[in-house]
């Protein structure tokens, strides 16, 4: 019997991992210290760890099952294409069936001109394409000199250092010398944090107003294109003012400036629309996809390219750039599945008519408790943001997160996988949760909430900074 189907007790596993295995995101001595959370098999919305505890995972996965976990189709779709035709590559005037099947599928969901597809492992790639992708575009049009790419700080576009670069997390860009040149960060939507005495439309225009002031100071004939997440994920769900993206847009427009949408989260119907961009009204230029795009079942991502921009990289000789799993098949045809179990079993008219509205009611509730400030949802992803004085939305007197990871520790000792981003919690899960799920979702979360009061309140920890 090998490893994986006869494993050592979790102890020695905790032991091995902590031996031979780097995370991510994660104080490797701390973690070896604690000893990891070994996650044995997954159904539904429901993960079994290696002691036998059941969890549910309102963060299906890393914001990616969207379909659940289980699902027979795409293990036996896999397989098959392992079978059939387990690699080939699409560099050098080649192709296969599963690439191309997908790619018109994806033409045929992604709303606007956005025909073309050019495939990537990941989200992280997907951006690294993006940037790639723009600046060629604007020196295929004469224009080398637009080569800026206006971000948001607080974003989060992937890992790898050009998506980093673009993020706009300054732990990320305090390691290994980021960002690259030439790319320039505005101020974030967050209207809790940020937004003062200004209403969230007034402060909405505002921060949508930076990137016309930002364009004026670094000149057009620079700019190549601003990227959003349309809900920044990452950066705490930070679901922006409804006067935003609709500013964000004219001034894309006024000025020439391409619009990249990250639908890495938003897409595949988080946001109770196949795409953030037609929940919050967004026509980009360019669209990254990944993680939902597959349900996580393999990894793939890419970048939507419209007409225009495609078809001038057509016309502008090779495009030096691709990845050996561009258009993976087997990561293909496992999309391809999961795009059908989406749009055959209608699981995002569900969410967007049924199932998002009814989480959007008991979520909201959960701001009657005393810790909670705002508690926001849009689909099948919210945040909830926790403070010692909720009229002033402020934050705790001790370091940003305390908090937040007492209540993370309160929820798996809850049976609930629910996350924190400093001292916000955030859910996303997966898209197929029922009605009664949300009722255990949301009772587990309150639990939680309400026992990390008493220990925040017993530590003297209730207090504003
Ligand atoms: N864009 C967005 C909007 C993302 O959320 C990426 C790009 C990068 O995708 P890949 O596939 O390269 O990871 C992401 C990924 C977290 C967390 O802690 C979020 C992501 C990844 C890992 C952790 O919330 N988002």
């Amino acid at each position: 019997m090998d490893m994986i189907t006869n494993h050592p007790p979790t102890a020695e596993l905790q032991a091995l991992d902590a031996a031979h295995h780097m995370h991510p995101f994660t104080a490797g001595a701390e973690l070896a210290a604690k000893g990891v959370l070994v996650i044995k098999s997954a159904k539904g919305v429901t993960l079994t760890d290696s002691e036998g505890h059941q969890l549910m995972d309102a963060m299906a996965g890393l914001w990616c099952v969207n379909i659940g976990y289980g699902r027979d189709e795409l293990a036996d779709v896999a397989a098959r294409q392992m079978r059939e035709l387990p690699y080939y590559n699409t560099f050098f005037q080649t192709t296969h069936v599963p690439a191309i099947a997908l790619a018109i599928k994806l033409a045929e969901l992604v709303p606007g001109d956005l025909n073309q597809v050019f495939f990537a492992g990941s989200g992280s790639e997907a951006n690294d394409t993006n940037i790639r992708l723009v600046r060629h575009y604007w020196a295929a049009k004469g224009k080398p000199d637009k080569k800026i790419i206006i971000s948001r700080k607080n974003a989060y576009h992937g890992s790898t250092v050009a998506a980093a670069s673009l993020g706009g997390m300054d732990a990320m860009h305090a390691q290994g010398g980021l960002p690259i040149p030439d790319i320039h960060h505005i101020d974030q939507p967050n209207w809790y944090a940020e937004g003062g005495d200004l209403s969230p439309e007034e402060f909405g225009l505002e921060r949508a107003r930076q990137l016309e002031a930002a364009i004026n100071e670094l000149g057009e004939d620079k700019v190549a294109a601003f990227i959003g997440e349309p809900i920044q994920g990452a950066g705490g769900v930070i679901i922006p003012p409804e006067t935003y993206w609709p500013e964000i847009q004219r001034i894309c427009d006024a000025h020439e400036i391409l619009l990249i949408a990250d639908e890495v989260i938003c897409g595949f119907g988080r946001t109770g629309n196949w795409f953030g961009s037609q929940t919050f009204g967004i026509r980009p230029d360019i669209m990254t996809i990944a993680k939902g795009l597959s349900s996580g079942y393999a990894p793939i991502g890419g970048s939507m390219v419209s007409d225009e921009v495609a078809g001038v990289i057509a016309n502008a000789g090779d495009f030096n750039h691709g990845y050996t799993y561009s258009g993976h098949p087997v990561a293909a045809a496992v999309a391809l599945e999961n795009l059908r179990i989406l749009q055959e079993e209608r699981l995002i008219e569900t969410v967007q008519q049924d199932t998002g509205p009814y989480l959007a009611q008991k979520w909201k509730q959960l701001a009657d408790h005393p810790m909670v400030a705002e508690a926001n949802s849009v689909g099948m992803v919210g945040s909830l943001a926790l403070s010692p004085d909720k009229s002033a939305r402020a934050p705790f007197a001790a370091p940003a997160g305390t908090v937040g990871l007492i209540c993370r520790d309160r929820c798996f000792a809850n049976n609930l996988v629910m996350r924190h981003v400093g001292d916000r919690m955030i859910i996303s899960p997966p898209l197929i949760l029922t009605k009664p799920d949300i009722d255990t979702l949301v009772g587990r979360a309150y639990q939680a909430i309400d026992e990390t009061y008493k220990t925040v309140q017993a530590d003297g920890l209730f207090k504003a900074g």
